[in-house]
């Protein structure tokens, strides 16, 4: 893993943030009016960094080709994760035919930028290659496939991604295995097989198990709970567990995350908030967007109360480029960035709570 290095610049910026914070003061803007998007001393990951922490945000390979855009995200965060790029349909789109451009162009600018890079993700139900899914396999058949699927790509990204989400949403709402490709024709074993076979492959990239709906306390959450604790017993290798936090208002805060976290850190995982964004029903009035805010505060603040929660990733950071509106018709207004890369009340919030000194 390579050690990130920061420019002379925000070196400066981030210690003179840190006086102030040991100070008491509040970080001054800089005056820089012809960069409205760098008006403070210190940027989110500046801030994370004090607590021990990253702040990031995913990117797709698309976004990247939007110069402010992929600009501020590389000046802003210090993490970034592939939206998509890394996924299996992207890495092996034809059986045993490996393509990792899409990203090694996200790991690439990741290395430019001095961003660490989360992998995501080696197994799933969803963007599968038509191959796979169309194909009619035997247990073996399926097992060899996985294996050389999760070898070949943890292989590849060795030294260049310090964290893989193994399996990503595998458990229902009601705690109950997801009845994918992988669990249908090998069963739950395939969980620690994978974990094991991604372990072989990159000994030091640590290994994670990822979902939405995991933030609060619930059956979803107890069942990766009962899960993590079995796979630690059984010594397989887990090393985190990662809570998407696709939030919207109309559903609620989730419930007790800061003790949700706790437990999970307590069976000695790392957890990561991996996905963040908090969406709403259009069109978005002031109420809306200060709930959001308070609520971006709230999951920053959890995750900084328990020491192995590890970092924070935005799933993109500007309403410019969102996943929300053409799977939520309706909806949207969901990150701290709005379509012009503008603040939100949001992003004011995040400072806040990274600036709280609780940690
Ligand atoms: O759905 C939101 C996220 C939930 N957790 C796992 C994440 O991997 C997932 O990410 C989203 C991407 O942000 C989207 O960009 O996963 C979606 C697929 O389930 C991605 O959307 C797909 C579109 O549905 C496809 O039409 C498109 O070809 O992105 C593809 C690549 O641009």
């Amino acid at each position: 893993m390579r050690t990130r290095t920061r420019s002379p610049r925000v070196t400066a910026a981030a210690l003179a943030a840190s006086a102030a914070l040991l100070l008491g003061l509040t970080v001054a803007p800089a005056a820089d009016a012809a960069s409205p998007h760098r008006d403070r001393a210190a940027t989110l990951d500046d801030l994370a960094r004090q607590h021990g922490r990253y702040f990031g945000s995913a990117v797709d390979n698309p976004e990247l080709a939007d110069t402010p855009y992929a600009d501020l995200l590389g000046t802003e965060f210090g993490q970034t994760t592939p939206g998509n790029g890394m996924k299996w349909d992207a890495t092996e789109p034809r059986r045993g035919v490996f393509d990792f451009t899409a990203g090694d162009e996200i790991v690439n600018y990741a290395k430019a930028k001095g961003l660490k890079v989360r992998g995501h993700t080696l197994l799933w139900h969803n963007q599968l290659p038509s191959w796979l899914t169309s194909g009619t396999w035997t247990a073996d058949e399926l097992r060899s496939i996985l294996k050389n699927h999760i070898t070949k790509v943890v292989k590849h990204y060795r030294g260049k991604v310090f964290a893989w989400d193994v399996a990503n949403e595998i458990m229902n709402e009601d705690g109950t295995y997801r009845e994918n490709i992988f669990y249908k024709t090998l069963g739950p074993g395939y969980i620690a097989d994978a974990l094991r076979w991604a372990r072989a492959a990159d000994p030091r990239v640590k290994l994670y198990l990822n979902d939405y709906n995991v933030e609060g306390t619930g059956a979803k959450s107890d069942a990766y709970y009962t899960l993590i604790k079995r796979l630690k017993a059984d010594r397989v290798p887990i090393d985190g567990f990662g809570m998407q936090a696709h939030l919207a208002l109309q559903y609620g805060f989730p419930y007790q995350m800061r003790q949700n976290i706790q437990r999970f850190a307590d069976l000695g995982v790392d957890v990561a908030i991996t996905e963040l964004d908090i969406r709403m029903i259009l069109p978005s009035d002031a109420t809306e967007l200060a709930q959001q805010a308070d609520w971006y505060g709230q999951v920053t603040s959890a995750c900084l109360a328990v020491r192995r929660c590890v970092g924070i990733t935005l799933w993109g950071y500007s309403d410019r480029h969102s996943w929300i509106p053409a799977t939520f018709p309706g909806e949207g207004a969901a990150l701290p960035w709005d379509e012009n890369l503008r603040h939100k009340p949001a992003y004011d919030a995040l400072r806040k709570a990274l600036t709280a000194t609780t940690s």
